[in-house]
């Protein structure tokens, strides 16, 4: 290296460039028609909710106007939210499921 030659060394990045997939947040929402009883058990069919955690899920959308029931991958957020929300259409309920990606 005496002669002025310069020896590149290719720079190997080892790091994979895998971006963490985003959450997704199912969100119970609130609404003056459907009732308490029809809520729990969407929650319980749907979401594999036991009697305690359906219960408290409702009440909390009842009293805030919304309530987190799930985090979880997106497709499979969707999926539910769908699946919830068309249950309750089918018996004549407004009932709404929603989702949104985490922060
Ligand atoms: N507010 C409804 C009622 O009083 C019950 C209800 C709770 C509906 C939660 C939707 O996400 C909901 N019958």
């Amino acid at each position: 290296m005496s002669n002025g030659d310069v020896t590149l060394t290719p720079k190997i990045d080892t790091k994979p460039k895998l971006e963490r997939p985003k959450l997704y947040k199912v969100i119970l929402v609130n609404d003056d028609y459907t009732p308490r009883e029809f809520v729990v058990l969407v929650l319980k069919a749907v979401f594999r909710m036991n009697a305690d955690a359906s219960q408290r899920v409702m009440i909390t959308a009842h009293k805030l106007g919304t309530c987190v029931v799930v985090v979880c991958a997106r497709d499979i957020a969707e999926t539910k939210a769908k699946e919830a929300t068309d249950l309750a259409k089918e018996a004549g309920f407004p009932l709404m499921f929603q989702t949104e990606p985490e922060e």
